[in-house]
């Protein structure tokens, strides 16, 4: 049985960056959220349909963060000495970020957005502009044969039919194949209070709990499981067909299912604790920006993330609390954050003197901004966080 534990009220599409063209009304909808006792799932309770959110004008660009260019080659290089493919497919490729580390005869991609498959069929790889299902998987093996290695990030959490999903897989794999994907992880979720984790784009927010179940349903079974930093703390996940023996199933696994239950993650009592730290962490927040607004200080937010968009409408923050948004992604800038409608401008038009508070809406970077605003850092410019708890760094 699911059970809500967490109502994070009306939002946004995360994805709909308004211009001053854009209609006064906005598609909005309740972001709550559930834990299903039986499967272990955490998932949104309404789902907006994927068209709404996926579609010809996306607007995250994955390379726009060294972090992530660094850990997507990585991963390139690493699968390829592991598994030696001949031919590798991604789920979700975005604008290019992890194919770009492979030849364009070795890689073929899948891609919904159409301005996104549009990047990567432009630079020469192969992207069919189809959400992943049976039907995109046959058409894939219909032309190319089974595919050695799958590869996903951030991409599986955003697919509302995993059974769908997992068949597909399935079908596209050859018999030694292995399926390695990433998503944020609920273990790190919980431990941070990141609840901004959650919105429309994230159907849900996964354990490997859950995950191990749905897989051995589906004649599947997770072989190792690595802890990353990316994203506030990832998961990634390797997966094989139960009947392929040419990989072991390596220890990671059952020590982070060991991890998760001696988290209790298993038990709705732990997603009710996490909900009360929600909302401490909602007032503290406030209660930090009224304190520093009142001193006349000015406050800006760093990063037009999705993630502050749950934010933001959740703890009703506005231009009168965040003047404007600095972000490089240029299809952000002079749009208006969803919901809020804090202004969005480039880093280099609003990241100046004048600036004496940053809320980190791209907390996960922190490590990368902090390094790279050295010069803000030292003449007193200070960035405010609330992860994993509210703070002034
Ligand atoms: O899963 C998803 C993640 C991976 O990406 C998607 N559903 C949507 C999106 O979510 P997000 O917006 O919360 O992701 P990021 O990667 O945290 O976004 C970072 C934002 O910050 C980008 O717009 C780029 C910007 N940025 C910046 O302005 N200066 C980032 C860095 C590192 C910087 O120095």
């Amino acid at each position: 049985m699911k059970k809500k534990f967490l109502d994070l009220g009306t939002q946004p599409i995360t994805n709909a960056y308004l211009t001053k063209e854009s209609p006064d009304k906005e598609y909005l909808y309740n972001l709550s959220i559930a834990f299903d006792e039986e499967t272990k799932l955490v998932s949104l309770v309404d789902m907006v349909k994927p068209e709404m959110m996926f579609n010809d004008s996306y607007a995250h660009r994955a390379s726009m963060s060294k972090t992530m260019l660094a850990s997507f080659k990585k991963i390139a290089e690493s699968l390829k000495a592991r598994f030696n493919p001949k031919l590798t497919l991604e789920i979700g490729s975005n604008d290019g970020v992890f194919i770009r580390n492979f030849n364009v005869d070795e890689v073929i991609a899948v891609e919904p957005c159409g301005n996104l498959a549009e990047l990567t069929n432009k630079m020469g790889y192969k992207t069919y502009t189809d959400f992943w299902d049976q039907k995109t998987a046959e058409q894939i093996v219909n032309s190319y044969g089974k595919v050695d290695v799958v590869f996903s990030a951030n991409t599986i959490c955003h697919i509302e039919d995993l059974n769908e999903l997992i068949n597909a897989i399935d079908l596209v794999l050859d018999d030694k194949g292995v399926f390695v994907f990433e998503d944020p992880s609920l273990y790190s979720v919980l431990q941070n209070t990141s609840y901004d984790q959650f919105y429309d784009e994230h159907v849900y927010v996964l354990s490997v709990i859950a995950l191990q179940n749905i897989f051995k349903k589906h004649g599947l079974e997770i072989f190792h499981v690595e802890s990353l930093l990316t994203h506030g703390g990832s998961n990634r996940i390797y997966v094989k067909k139960i009947y392929n023996k040419s990989q072991s199933v390596l220890s990671s696994v059952d020590e982070n299912i060991k991890k998760e239950l001696s988290f209790g993650m298993d038990s709705i009592f732990t997603y009710e604790q996490f909900a009360d730290r929600v909302i401490k962490s909602k007032n503290d927040l406030i209660d930090l920006l009224i304190k520093i607004k009142n001193e006349n200080k000015k406050i800006i937010s760093y990063g037009a993330t999705y993630k502050s968009t749950t934010i933001f409408n959740y703890c009703k923050i506005g231009k009168d609390l965040i003047e404007y948004i600095v972000d490089t992604t240029p299809n952000k800038q002079g749009k208006f954050s969803p919901g809020m409608h804090i202004p969005i401008i480039s880093p280099e038009e609003g990241f100046n003197n004048s600036v004496d508070y940053a809320f980190l809406g791209a907390w996960n970077f922190g490590k990368e901004i902090i390094n790279k605003e050295h010069d803000y850092i030292n003449r007193g410019g200070k960035f405010i966080t609330h992860v994993p708890h509210v703070r002034v760094l």
